[in-house]
């Protein structure tokens, strides 16, 4: 159990993981929460960090800061993908041993496994064949923070665990249609399209790759449940044990959003992952299930959303 006194830090807690991690905590009372906006630290400054961390000193780290976005973001903008997130996960998790941080939670991505993982992919599938190319980057930053908290674990005896949520959404989230995942994306662009009347609604590639799709709030869940078991184990994925293809995710939101426009594919985008099912398994011996099922999370998500008035 987490002492309800702890000093808890949750790193990007303005984002759409960090920021459900903490309505999460502070609904379990856990009240002493550490939080620095990007304005009052800048994660990838490494002297910035140590000076912090050796200041807070905090007894649990949640890493929730990322530079986060979705196939178009991963595939444009790879230098930033895996320097920002190498020197985030590097400071934290390095001065995190230094300063004498027992505990720390990595928040790595499904897309660490490789593209043609079994499905459903388990844990043990990491590092077994090549990455999906549109997001290389960003899955060999991720894996190096993996490796870094079990090389710490390994040589210290620190309980550095790390989880792999599947592909996330809820309040928070970022409905930048160049930079947003699929499902911000087309519950924006289904708004806009019912708003103006359109006839069309473009979905990008083929529609026929399969995704899973978890709440966030049922991530911070699940991220908590494993904090208060005390679980120091190897990684662990986090997800709902479903997926659906793009196409049938694309109708669910339309339905939801009461969209009535064609959907139209773009094949020039890419499809990147064919398919992205993780095995939670382990997570269920955990003790721990998802509990919001896919329609409800995209009606709660989409009355949450900035655009809709
Ligand atoms: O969510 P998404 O951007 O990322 O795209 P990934 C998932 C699928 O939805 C792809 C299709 O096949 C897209 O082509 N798609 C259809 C769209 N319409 C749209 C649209 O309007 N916007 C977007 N964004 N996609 C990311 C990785 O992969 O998943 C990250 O790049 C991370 O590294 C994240 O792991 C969870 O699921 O393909």
């Amino acid at each position: 159990m987490i002492d309800k006194t702890a000093r808890i830090f949750v790193s990007g807690h303005r984002g759409m993981v960090g920021s459900a991690l903490v309505r999460r905590l502070h609904a379990g009372g856990y009240a002493n929460l550490l939080t620095r906006t990007h304005a009052e630290l800048d994660l990838t400054d490494q002297r910035a960090v140590h000076a912090c961390l050796d200041q807070e000193k905090p007894d649990y780290l949640f890493i929730a800061a990322a530079k986060v976005g979705g196939i178009q973001a991963n595939n444009q903008y790879r230098a930033e993908f895996l320097y920002q997130n190498l020197m985030i996960e590097a400071n934290l998790i390095h001065r995190a041993h230094l300063a004498g941080v027992q505990r720390l939670m990595f928040l790595a991505s499904s897309c660490i496994y490789p593209r043609d993982a079994a499905q459903p992919i388990t844990e043990d599938s990491l590092l077994t064949g090549p990455l999906e190319p549109t997001n290389e980057p960003y899955a060999i930053a991720k894996i190096a923070g993996i490796k870094l908290a079990e090389s710490y674990n390994r040589q210290y005896g620190r309980q550095y665990v790390s989880v792999m949520p599947t592909n996330l959404y809820g309040p928070n989230d970022n409905y930048d249609l160049a930079s947003s995942h699929v499902l911000p994306a087309l519950m924006r662009k289904a708004h806009e399209a019912k708003q103006r009347g359109d006839a069309e609604m473009v979905v990008w590639g083929s529609g026929t790759p399969r995704r899973e799709f978890l709440y966030v709030d049922d991530l911070a869940d699940a991220c908590v449940h494993l904090m208060q078991q005390g679980y120091d184990g190897p990684l662990v994925n986090i997800g709902c044990g479903q997926d659906v293809t793009i196409r049938e995710l694309a109708e669910m939101v339309m339905d939801v959003v009461g969209c009535n426009a064609k959907i139209a594919f773009d094949a020039s985008q890419p499809d990147g992952t064919p398919r992205k099912l993780l095995d939670v398994s382990r997570l269920a011996k955990l003790g721990w299930r998802a509990s919001t099922p896919l329609r409800e999370g995209i009606a709660r998500a989409y009355a949450a959303a900035p655009f809709h008035s």
